[in-house]
């Protein structure tokens, strides 16, 4: 055998893994996706040749093996704990306060961290090499997934450094990140296979798969917060210590994770995870408060299996059970047709939610939900709340199934579907008067004409009382109109019409974006602003020339010129135009000079103005790169509400950070330098 394939072998085993624990661990990757595979893919084909080099802790070792036809039940060393819960804050008060009286001091150091909505289990390295995985199970005996554990990059098959103890038990929660959920539960809905009701659950069916060579396909990360058994040798003596120990053997750990001072530090810390809760990339439900101080965490001792020296303090339910009065159907701006569910009150993410978004005939065909039944509904952030499931052993007698109606239920069109689309859509158009009412909420919408004061409820009526049909009849009404509508005294009719009059004085990008072309948002109607410079080379591209356009594709192309071709859309145009709106035309200079050419930049947190599609959209206008990840090479991070560990990465690395404002300021600057 070749000296030097050995030699190539142990020396990728070691790249492979020093790129593993820089991605998973640090979260600073040094080299592309593309690399790590090749260098895969080199091992592989190496390990081919010489099986006999095959080693259990080769990274080659997690693509998974032959199906199982049951777990085995394993018994952890030492048992996986429970914590206690509290929901409020008085509950955990009270467990400072007999924390405290216990070990008679008047502060205690607190280890916090958030609580991951997973699967806990239990990690076995023996000689620093991964030798078993089991789940949580009652905390005494699990199953041993050994196999699916292997198979997630996030878990070393081999420790790190040299003063781990020799047998050592790790805990920790396997979770699936909501990008990969989306990404898994689309390709699911895609083959038919089963869709999953949330991160948690596909976490869990991941593990407990049979067969490990799906687990190995699951986007599943792993995040250690405990040890149990620890022989031949010591971890550290607090919390915060240990979590830094095995981080530095090369186990993941939250970024999240903080050491604070008495129990306003834990509040303060619940309601600032709280905020950053949906920018994080895993789901979690609540934080755990822990004694830092091992030797007091002994002092403090157990009550059956739960330790008095640690507390998870959980956020609002993010999912309740109600039940489903009725159905009614909602007729969109472009036709589409929403089945809503009418439900019970409930309390759920923190408000009282009465309806719920059911997509389409699909899902509810999918989840088998019936009117009558005992639904789960889901309100996670700021998403519209959803009906994920319907609980089908608490079905009352007679229930039939739903179908949405055939005919639109505001205009009684027909409602048709499209081979390829989920949705149907009444095809009334803009007969509709929901689709009416709808078109003309979007046109004067804030980021469209931006009319203030005009608002739903008066939209409706105007429809209603046919003083408008079209976005441009909005132009024609007069104070008399307006005044003897309900609620419209003579002032706020002033109002509307000074508002409507100012609205007239547009740019091309808002006029663009508010004619409500199907596949046309903000940031598509800037570009095509940005790119024809005035509307009627817009209005008369074919759709070659459309899809010439960066991020305009054939289907986006397709609607922008089947809209520009129907003669009533002119029409409205035309008018519009008469009435006086106006905007000014942009100097299209084809060669665009790119100011930002070479410089790569990273957008975290919440943009609250521009969104950051609209940010990222900008900066590649410009000519600049815009990566997911900081590292070395990055040159400036732009910073949002709630950032996540992005921001704290760029200020480690001394990269310039721009808030908002700045990078408003900075975008100015750099397009009036063209
Ligand atoms: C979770 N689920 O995130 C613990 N947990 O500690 C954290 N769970 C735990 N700690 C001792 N962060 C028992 C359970």
């Amino acid at each position: 055998m070749s000296v030097l394939d050995k030699d190539r072998i142990v020396k990728l085993r070691d790249d492979i893994h020093y790129h593993n624990h820089r991605y998973y661990v640090l979260d600073d990757p040094e080299i592309p996706d593309i690399e790590y595979d090749r260098l895969l893919r080199e091992l592989e084909a190496l390990e081919k040749k010489h099986p006999e080099l095959i080693t259990l802790d080769s990274p080659t070792q997690r693509v998974g093996s032959e199906p199982l036809s049951s777990f085995s039940q394993i018994n952890h060393l030492l048992p996986m704990l429970s914590l206690s819960n509290a929901f409020e804050d008085g509950e955990v008060n009270d467990f400072d306060r007999r924390a405290r009286e216990k070990l008679g001091v008047d502060k205690i150091i607190y280890a916090v961290e958030p609580k991951l909505d997973g699967l806990a289990i239990s990690l076995l390295y023996e000689n620093g090499v991964l030798i078993r995985g089991a789940t949580r199970g009652d905390g005494v005996t699990g199953e041993d997934v050994t196999q699916n554990v292997r198979t997630i990059e996030a878990i070393p098959l081999r420790l790190q450094g040299d003063d781990y103890p020799l047998k050592l038990e790790v805990r920790g929660e396997v979770v699936m990140t909501k990008s990969g959920f989306d990404k898994l539960n689309e390709s699911q809905r895609k083959k038919g296979d089963k869709v999953f009701a949330n991160p948690r659950n596909a976490a869990a069916g991941s593990l407990r798969q049979l067969d490990s060579k799906i687990t190995a396909t699951r986007p599943l990360m792993f995040y250690s917060y405990a040890v149990g058994l620890v022989e031949q040798g010591s971890v550290a003596h607090s919390q915060s210590d240990i979590l830094l120990k095995l981080k530095s053997w090369g186990l993941p750990i939250s970024s999240e994770v903080k050491q604070v001072t008495g129990v306003n530090g834990c509040l303060e810390y619940y309601e600032s995870i709280q905020k950053k809760r949906d920018a994080l990339n895993y789901d979690i439900d609540g934080v755990v408060y822990k004694v830092d101080n091992i030797e007091q965490q002994k002092e403090l001792g157990f009550v059956s299996r739960a330790p008095r020296w640690a507390i998870a303090h959980k956020f609002a339910a993010q999912e309740e059970m109600t039940t489903l009065l009725g159905i009614d159907v909602q007729v969109g701006r472009t036709g589409a047709l929403t089945p809503v569910a009418r439900l019970e009150p409930v309390f759920v993410g923190g408000v009282t939610v009465t309806n719920a978004t059911l997509h389409n005939q699909d899902e509810i065909d999918r989840k088998d939900i019936r009117v009558g039944d005992t639904v789960i509904v889901r309100r996670a952030g700021d998403v519209i709340p959803e009906v994920v499931s319907s609980i089908k052993s608490k079905r009352p007698a007679r229930t039939k199934k739903y179908k949405l109606p055939t005919s639109c239920p505001v205009c009684g069109s027909e409602v048709i579907r499209l081979d390829d689309e989920a949705i149907m859509r009444c095809t009334g158009g803009l007969f509709c008067s929901a689709q009416q009412k709808e078109a003309i909420k979007h046109f004067i919408s804030r980021k469209a004409m931006d009319v203030d004061g005009l608002g739903d409820k008066l939209v409706e009526q105007l429809v209603d009382t046919n003083n408008v049909k079209d976005v441009s009849d909005l132009y024609r009404l007069d104070m008399q109109t307006l005044a003897g509508l309900e609620r419209m005294a003579e002032k706020s009719a002033q109002n509307v019409i000074n508002a409507i009059e100012k609205s007239k004085d547009t740019t091309l990008a808002r006029f663009i974006f508010a004619l409500g072309i199907r596949q046309v948002g903000e940031t598509t109607a800037k570009t095509l602003a940005n790119s024809f410079g005035n509307l009627t080379d817009l209005m008369a591209a074919n759709e070659e020339k459309l899809t010439a356009i960066p991020d305009v594709g054939p289907v986006v192309a397709d609607s922008i010129a089947h809209f520009f071709h129907e003669t009533h859309n002119r029409t409205v145009i035309d008018k519009l135009i008469d009435y006086g709106v106006h905007w000014a035309d942009i100097k299209i200079d084809e060669d665009i000079h790119k100011p930002l050419e070479n410089q790569t930049f990273v957008v975290t947190g919440t943009l609250s103005d521009m969104g950051r599609d609209e940010a990222k959209s900008a900066l590649e206008q410009l000519g600049a790169k815009v990566s997911g990840s900081v590292s070395k090479k990055t040159n400036y991070v732009v910073v949002g509400e709630k950032p996540g560990s992005k921001a704290a990465k760029a200020e480690s690395l001394g990269i310039e950070m721009l808030d908002e404002k700045a990078f408003k300021i900075f975008l100015q600057k750099v397009q009036t330098s063209r």
